[in-house]
């Protein structure tokens, strides 16, 4: 426990199981002293996520419903916790879905549909919940959501999912531009793979880890605790000069040719 949280109500969006990036950063929030806000879409998420709070001795947690596909979901949800915790401090987004057909082969294939569906959940997501969240961030504060290399350069499979994580590097910056005068900061951490539900299934994951392994700096992987850690970092006042900052936390994969 460091203390660096104390007092401070953040959103966490995205915990679906202990795999998460998402549970790796609520872990280092709660032991920095956060009181934590958990929003899910799914039953079967919050079933599991009940379970991670209980086995980790996190108690009190506010859990809320949020569909981050639905404009009306998403203002109900920060209202609910707005009118529970009064002033929120900090949101994670760990949001992101593309329809798996997506995923392989051709990005030129890409259905209008697919495209779409791709864009509305992991980047205009960001877009709905920064409006109604600032509402609540009457104190200032931060958000940050979660990227990938994908967005910069052309990752074999990620297709529609690069370009609708370059859409949500961009809005970090118009955002953080929008909030910044009431002292609200928004930035992104572009982690290297790490094996999550959401990776699952998809293919080329595993070549994506042993490359890591062969040619970042630091040839290691990355793993939710240090996505978690560099986002506290982010949301906390040691960060309180940066905003519209994406933060690679890929044992340094991006600076190598
Ligand atoms: C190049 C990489 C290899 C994998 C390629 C694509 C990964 C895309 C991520 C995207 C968010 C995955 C999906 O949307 C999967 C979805 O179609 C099916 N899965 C689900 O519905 C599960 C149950 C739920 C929990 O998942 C979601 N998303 O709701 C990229 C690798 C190296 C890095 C990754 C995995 C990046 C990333 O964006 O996650």
């Amino acid at each position: 426990m460091n203390g660096l949280m104390n007092g401070k109500n953040i959103v966490v969006m995205g915990v679906a199981n202990n795999r998460s990036i998402a549970w790796g950063i609520a872990k280092s929030l709660h032991n920095a002293g956060a009181n934590l806000i958990f929003t899910n879409r799914q039953e079967r998420s919050k079933k599991k996520l009940e379970k991670l709070l209980n086995e980790n001795d996190i108690n009190d947690s506010l859990l809320v419903s949020c569909d981050v596909s639905d404009d009306a979901s998403i203002a109900a949800a920060f209202e609910e916790i707005g009118e529970k915790v009064g002033v929120i401090h900090g949101v994670v987004h760990s949001v992101a879905f593309a329809d798996r057909d997506d995923l392989n082969g051709d990005f030129v294939d890409t259905s209008r549909d697919g495209y779409l569906l791709a864009q509305d959940i992991s980047s205009y997501s960001l877009v709905a919940v920064t409006r109604e969240a600032r509402k609540f961030m009457t104190e200032g504060g931060g958000i940050v959501t979660q990227s990938y290399l994908g967005a910069e350069k052309v990752v074999k499979n990620y297709n529609v999912m690069g370009v609708a994580k370059a859409a949500l590097e961009a809005s970090v910056r118009y955002l953080a531009e929008d909030v910044g005068p009431a002292g609200i900061r928004v930035n992104a951490v572009s982690a290297g793979p790490v094996r999550t539900l959401s990776a699952k299934g998809v293919s080329g994951f595993s070549d994506k880890l042993s490359i890591i392994e062969e040619k970042a700096p630091l040839r290691r992987h990355i793993d939710q605790d240090q996505v978690g850690d560099a986002t506290l970092f982010l949301l906390s006042e040691m960060a309180r000069g940066v905003t519209g900052e994406v933060l690679h936390v890929d044992s340094g994969f991006h600076i190598i040719a």
